[in-house]
């Protein structure tokens, strides 16, 4: 058999399974793995560093499937090089519930996934966010412990979308050359040819911003690895552009969009297995193309090992650095390091801003654990995110931690989720808070996938100031609540900033987001205390003297205001306690007893908080009282917008007693 022939008959595999795995589902998306069979083929054949054995070894290449879509491309791969797991069964449970099979690429529920993609454009992102991790450790441990590739199939859709102009231009700039994509340049979308919408050079669009740049045949696997080669010796990133026919091999539906996205039906599949010289039943694999795909799956196995047994022979302490970064545990004695600023903070009682005070934890954070790598989407001196001595990462230098995202604030988000999937760092980044808007896809894919990563939003509330309805968030608060396994953190001063982000670190198991203030606020949490009490979720910051009249919720900025009119309720001879609430997803996760404590039983219940009041009814019932906005704020000194919005002491207190007053 020559070479062309056992490659078609693997690709071929690869087709077959598509098609029929789609079939039986009887949903699906056959187009894209039968048209891009022959690039997996010859990457996953002749260059990947992939062990199926050791899917998640720290040092293989990385392949990312933008296009999630075409996801039995990955499952037919995985099985055919041995992933355990993907078995055969798993195959033919395409797309059913409790499958290892999922409609779209889920990394959280598969083994050798490397990310979750379907959101057209998110898998570049993330790509690129996986190949500055690995100049990151490289730089840090050497090229002798971390020296791999990142791999990407990506769509017309993916090249279309907004967010890969951030990618590949923040990527051009930084040289990622260790980046390469494949881009499946089909000519097809769902609605039909690429010319309905497109008439840009996609080739000429990725030399502009940096890149290394071609155009090859992708059925063809001789000018794929020759283009494969040429990539690993450019200083560039690399696009390869292959010219493919969606559906390949189907007789009628090949090179049209009816086979993008659903079952080919059965005599399109009869007609393609015989123009394809498939002969076999669906779900069989003959042995000589088994064997094949299990020899190429072998291949790695061997750099696996050299690699670990290198990893066994150097300093003992560097090797358990890396150890500890890749399991993702936080250095020993960052609790204490914690506690220990925490009661300097106590008795210093700065008044700052939260994203000043975000600013002085990150000082001692970053010091302690050398994991974590900032940056900015260009607001660096507003976002306060580049704490002392950071050094930028530029592109000749990786040795520093700080990112200069540039004005990118999707390409950024997407980028930290694939730095916190390759693992090995901890990435946090800042934007003004209402521009959490622009990478809220990114975030909600965060959340999915339960990311550790930390987005630092400043400027949270009409605060800001003369900057102006544009630039205030109003609605974002509980826009972001609504992400499921988000953690919404608003910090009231800088002991609870501090603790927010001890809890943004220490969590494993998904993302956290800070909203800060631009304006100075006083510190609420004088007593040292060295127990977390923003772990909570909310707290009695202040208790009444005896059963209370009035419960006053509050978050952030606000919390202030709380506490004056708690003031001057008592000062009208009314009992009050204050609640902070830094963070409702905390709440949540408290028991009832807890929950019905911190609610209590005062008679009049006010949630002060300068953003709309969706998710407070929670607190306050829908009969308590709210102060906060319900319209787009304005332009002018922070001071004047609040007295205009009525986000005030006086407007909390007065709206308490009046409620009292008719109570009694
Ligand atoms: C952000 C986003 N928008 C829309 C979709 C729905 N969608 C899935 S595939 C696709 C386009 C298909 O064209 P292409 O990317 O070229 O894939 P191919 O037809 O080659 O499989 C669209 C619009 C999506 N998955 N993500």
């Amino acid at each position: 058999m020559t070479d062309l022939v056992k490659h078609q008959r693997m690709a071929n595999a690869i087709r077959a399974l598509a098609m029929d795995a789609v079939e039986k589902a009887n949903s699906g998306h056959p187009g894209l793995p039968m048209g891009a069979a022959d690039i997996a083929t010859v990457l996953f054949s002749r260059f990947l560093k992939f062990d199926p054995t050791e899917p998640n070894w720290p040092d293989r290449d990385r392949f990312v499937l933008s296009a999630g879509h075409g996801s039995m491309l990955l499952y037919s791969l995985l099985h055919l090089l041995g992933v355990e797991e993907m078995t055969m069964t798993e195959l033919e449970n395409f797309r059913q519930l409790g499958s290892k099979t999922p409609g779209h690429p889920e990394n959280f529920v598969t083994t050798g996934i490397e990310t979750t993609t379907g959101p057209l454009g998110q898998g570049l992102g993330n790509a690129v966010g996986m190949a500055m991790a690995e100049r990151l450790l490289a730089a840090e441990f050497g090229d002798d412990i971390v020296d791999h590739r990142t791999y990407v199939i990506a769509s017309d859709g993916d090249l279309m979308e907004g967010i890969s102009h951030e990618s590949i231009s923040i990527a051009g700039h930084l040289k990622l050359s260790k980046l390469i994509v494949f881009y499946d340049d089909n000519h097809i979308t769902i609605d039909g040819p690429t010319s309905l919408s497109e008439t840009g050079d996609q080739v000429a669009r990725f030399e502009a911003a940096g890149w290394n740049a071609s155009r090859i045949d992708g059925h063809n696997p001789d000018e794929i690895a020759a283009a494969v080669e040429a990539a690993h010796k450019s200083d560039r990133p690399t696009m390869i552009a292959c010219r493919t026919t969606i559906g390949f091999g189907a007789p009628t539906k090949a090179g049209t969009a009816g086979s993008h996205g659903s079952p080919l039906g059965a005599e399109e599949i009869a007609g393609a297995r015989k123009q394809l010289g498939w002969d076999y039943p669906p779900f069989e694999i003959p042995s000589d193309v088994r064997d094949s795909w299990r020899i190429a799956g072998l291949m790695a196995s061997q750099v696996r090992k050299d690699w670990e047994k290198h990893l066994g022979s150097i300093d003992a302490e560097k090797r358990a650095e890396f150890e500890r970064r890749i399991r993702g545990d936080l250095p020993a004695g960052f609790d204490e390091t914690i506690a220990d600023y925490k009661k300097k903070l106590s008795a210093d009682k700065p008044k700052v801003a939260t994203r000043k005070a975000s600013e002085m934890a990150l000082d001692v954070i970053n010091a302690a654990v050398p994991e974590t790598i900032g940056g900015s989407a260009d607001l660096s001196p507003s976002n306060n995110t580049r704490s002392k001595g950071m050094v930028a990462v530029t592109p000749e230098d990786f040795s520093g931690r700080y990112i200069h995202w540039g004005i990118r604030e999707h390409g950024m988000a997407s980028a930290m989720n694939g730095m916190a999937l390759h693992r090995g760092v901890i990435p946090y980044s800042g934007t003004f808070m209402v521009f959490s808007d622009y990478a809220r896809p990114a975030i909600r894919l965060a959340a999915l996938m339960g990311n550790r990563v930390v987005f630092v939003m400043t400027h949270d509330s009409i605060g800001l100031g003369e900057d102006g309805p544009t630039h205030q968030p109003v609605e974002q608060l509980a826009a972001l609540r609504a992400i499921p396994n988000l953690l919404v953190f608003r910090p009231a001063d800088v002991v609870e900033t501090a603790e927010c982000w001890q809890l943004s670190l220490e969590r494993r198991t998904g993302p956290s987001l800070l909203a800060l203030t631009r304006q100075n606020l006083p510190t609420v949490r004088a007593v040292f205390e060295d127990n977390n009490r923003c772990s909570r979720g909310a707290y009695e910051l202040a208790p009444a003297d005896g059963d209370a009249d009035v419960s006053i919720f509050a978050s952030g900025s606000e919390v202030e205001i709380a506490l004056e009119a708690k003031a001057q309720i008592e000062a009208a001879g009314h009992k009050a306690r204050v609640v902070s609430v830094p963070c409702f997803e905390l709440f949540e996760e408290q028991s009832e007893d807890y929950q019905a404590d911190i609610l209590g039983t005062a008679p009049v219940k006010v949630a002060i908080e300068a953003a709309i009041r969706q998710g407070w009814d929670r607190f306050i019932g829908n009969r308590g009282v709210f102060i906060g906005m319900d319209r787009f704020g304005a332009s002018g000194p922070y001071k004047e917008l609040y007295a205009k919005f009525g986000i005030t002491a006086e407007a909390a207190a007065k709206a308490a007693l009046d409620r009292l007053a008719a109570l009694a």
